[in-house]
């Protein structure tokens, strides 16, 4: 009789002390050794200094292909939408549709009130004049992704979007890639890849032109590049910091193991270092998946990968689902499936995530691709303080406050008060010189 290693480990809640509890859901030690820092700063300096001559040697070293242009031309949009089939072009379309329906819903409106008579304060929104895109294609072209960045960013109206995808060895760009940038208005791609299209977005290029604010997923060099060009003043600002993919599944009694199982693949399969747990309150439950998951494993294609990251993941068993919900929070996962009889009546309780699934019905794939909701959201814990890409992530909000002679009378002592308090005399100046002019 063989037995085999058990794909995920499996643990019991009550018996861990704290100190454990806490170490298992600590997100494995990123790979930004040193090494990565400095190899990526090394990258970021020759692009500032050579620019498209050292993205042309980039290209060859990591891409294998040196471009004499970056620049997708018009022919090869044109070449790539008459290379999709009819049905994915049609499956790109509809998921656009349905996100823009969801992200316009959600688009944060201008507002205007008066604080005192004579005193109006507003706030008005004006899209980042020019927003860099980073579509990845290492293991996994993701045209997706270039929906749940371009969609916004339209919506979003920012006059002047620029995406970055790495070239194919041929030196094309990935036909769906380009089919979904075209298709949210976005014309000026060019394949560039890795730590060196975030810098030559930050900076600027013969060729690539400098952007105010980068976006996008992307390997260790790429999210590594975006953290040291955030934090350099002259650099761009970032979406947010991105980790590997995670997954919190929260399933009862009830829940169809072959659905779990899948759903917890289907983060697995995005990359060896993906986070996915799995919380149960029923051992038979827990036993079912682990069985679908041996099933499931065995035909996928990137099975290698999704055993991996699964050899860094758990299967939990906890009291109850309270005590599941209580875990999650903590966690504060990219991703939850509320794989429970009543999930709605669960929302109330999660404090922390990035987007949520309710019910059987919801698998993340859904949430990947074409439910409408974004899927660049907070890794690594972030969903404890930040939500995930949405159009004011493409704007900048400007407050406004216009004053009549009556405002500044109604309002005017309270801030002469305050300056002198402060024993800003400058300040107290500027307003009394204007309430004595109003009074005369
Ligand atoms: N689950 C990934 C997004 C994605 N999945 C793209 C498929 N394509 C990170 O949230
Ligand atoms: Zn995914």
């Amino acid at each position: 009789v063989v037995t085999s290693e058990p794909l995920m480990r499996r643990v019991d809640w009550r018996l861990l002390d704290n100190r454990t509890q806490t170490q298992l859901l600590r997100r494995p030690a990123q790979l930004t050794s040193s090494t990565t820092a400095s190899a990526v700063t090394a990258i970021i300096d020759e692009v500032r200094d050579s620019g498209d001559v050292a993205l042309r040697a980039y290209g060859e070293r990591f891409d294998g292909v040196a471009l004499a242009d970056f620049a997708v031309a018009d022919a090869e949009f044109a070449a790539a939408e008459a290379t999709l089939s009819p049905q994915l072009r049609a499956a790109i379309d509809e998921a656009a549709e349905r996100i823009a329906t969801f992200h316009r819903a959600g688009m944060t409106a201008p507002y205007s009130v008066d604080t005192a008579p004579g005193v109006r304060c507003e706030r008005v929104l004006r899209p980042i004049q020019r927003v860099g895109l980073y579509v990845p294609a290492g293991s996994a072209p993701l045209p997706s992704t270039a929906l749940m960045l371009g969609v916004p960013a339209r919506l979003a109206g920012c006059p002047d979007v620029v995406l970055c995808t790495p070239p194919r060895r041929d030196g094309s760009a990935d036909p769906a890639v380009l089919y979904a940038a075209r298709r949210c208005g976005i014309t000026r791609v060019f394949k560039v890849g890795g730590a060196q299209a975030i810098a030559a977005m930050a900076y600027g290029t013969a060729t690539i032109p400098r952007c105010d604010k980068l976006f996008g997923p992307g390997n260790a060099f790429v999210t590594e590049a975006k953290r040291q060009v955030a934090m350099d003043v002259d650099g761009a600002a970032i979406d947010m910091p991105a980790g590997p993919s995670e997954v919190l599944i929260i399933a009862d009694a009830g829940a169809n193991p072959a659905f779990v199982a899948a759903d917890l693949l289907s983060q697995a399969e995005h990359g060896p270092d993906s986070q996915v747990l799995l919380l149960s309150d029923d051992d038979a439950l827990l036993d079912a998946v682990s069985g679908q998951l041996a099933v499931q494993l065995a035909q996928l294609p990137r099975a290698d990968i999704a055993r991996r990251a699964l050899q860094s993941s758990s299967a939990i068993r906890v009291e109850s689902i309270e005590q599941a919900l209580q875990v999650s929070n903590r966690y504060a996962p990219e991703h939850l499936i509320l794989a429970l009889r009543d999930a709605r009546a669960a929302l109330p309780r999660v404090t922390a995530a990035g987007s949520v699934f309710l019910g059987d019905w919801a698998p993340e794939a859904l949430g990947d691709y074409c439910s409408g909701t974004n899927h660049v959201l907070p890794t690594s814990g972030a969903a404890r303080f930040a939500g995930g890409l949405n159009i004011a992530s493409f704007q900048v909000a400007i407050t406004v406050q216009e004053v009549q002679p009556r405002g500044i009378e109604a309002i005017g002592p309270c801030a002469v008060e305050l300056a002198r308090a402060e024993g800003l005399d400058a300040h107290l100046q500027a307003v009394a010189l204007r309430l004595q002019a109003v009074a005369s």
